[in-house]
């Protein structure tokens, strides 16, 4: 029994008895459908915490925007209408610029850069949360994102007029640089949305294309390795607060297991997604050197305007992420 790893003998009897008298249920809002690695990874993430609490504690995972929709559920964790929730951390930028830096194009493109500025991001991110009652429990990487259209893209001058599906207000600054025009579409509406002709490109990963059935209204992927940004799992604090220590821990202990698996799986799905893309027909390019000297062009703008908007707090993320 799990339990033994952190209650032994007598103790364990008595906690477990008072555990089955304050047996909890959450409820946990998430935006992704099932299939996709991040929920997956809550689902095992709740499943270890109710292994490990012997009950005490069953986290019920809602996806793919089901109980709150996907801007809501933040909201949602910072009032206390539900004790815990994943969203895409960027989505905060709006609060403070800070927790949009993974979604800079060109600023952490690889693994190791992605690790090294969530480690950069972590303190100041976890107190911002935190002031708005919310603790961070972890945080997974999505894959590289790249391009996907409908047609064979060389500059950025062939994005120039696309309808444009964003995520984020940081990819809205990127498709208007580009001379695209954004639509915000949320992933369980994207082959509604390409197939009704509202958008007609999108930046994401291959796990989302590939997820969404890409092939199915779009041609190709241009594998730009733009940014890799990340889900973040976050508890209301009171709700935390009120669990018995023990089971505050084995949560704890979960997320970190959480964490360290969900990295692995997103490492994994980035070749794995690329090849069920070009299995199932969609022309997989690499990027020619005018198109990435121009979207480098971009990144270079967007860098400097996050900036500007960051302020101190931004300068020390970077010198942070940078040393
Ligand atoms: N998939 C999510 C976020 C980033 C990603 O790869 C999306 O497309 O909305």
């Amino acid at each position: 029994m799990k339990m033994t790893r952190y209650f032994t003998g007598a103790v364990a009897a008595l906690a477990g008895m008072a555990m089955q008298v304050q047996a909890e249920a959450w409820d946990m809002p998430t935006p992704y459908p099932d299939a996709t690695f991040h929920t997956v990874n809550v689902h095992e993430f709740a499943k270890d915490v109710n292994e490990a609490t012997d009950g005490a504690l069953e986290i019920k995972v809602h996806s793919a925007g089901s109980l709150f929709k996907h801007p809501e559920i933040s909201k949602a964790v910072r009032s206390g209408q539900v004790p815990a929730g994943e969203f895409f951390l960027s989505l905060l930028a709006n609060d403070n610029p800070v927790f949009g830096a993974d979604s800079l194009p060109f600023l952490a493109t690889s693994y190791d850069q992605a690790e090294r500025l969530w480690a950069a991001q972590k303190d100041v991110i976890s107190d911002l949360l935190d002031e708005q009652g919310m603790m961070v429990l972890y945080a997974v990487p999505w894959p590289p994102q790249g391009l996907y259209t409908t047609k064979e893209i060389n500059s950025v001058e062939d994005l120039s007029g696309l309808k444009f599906r964003t995520y984020n207000a940081t990819l809205e600054e990127f498709a208007n640089l580009a001379g695209a025009a954004p639509t915000q579409v949320e992933v369980p509406d994207i082959p509604q949305a390409f197939s009704t002709g509202r958008v007609e490109a999108m930046i994401t990963s291959p796990s989302t294309g590939a997820n969404s059935k890409a092939w199915d209204f779009l041609s190709h992927y241009t594998d730009i390795q733009a940014w890799i940004p990340k889900n973040v799992v976050v508890v209301n604090k009171r709700a935390f607060q009120r669990l018995d220590e023990g089971v505050q821990q084995a949560v704890l202990d979960a997320a970190a297991e959480a964490e360290t698996r969900g990295w692995e799986m997103s490492r994994a799905e980035t070749d794995e997604k690329v090849a069920i893309l070009e299995e199932n027909g969609i022309t997989v390019v690499e990027p020619s050197d005018e198109l990435m000297e121009g979207l480098r062009d971009i990144g270079a703008q967007m860098l400097e305007n996050w900036k500007a908007d960051a302020g101190d707090a931004g300068a020390a993320l970077l010198d942070a992420y940078q040393q």
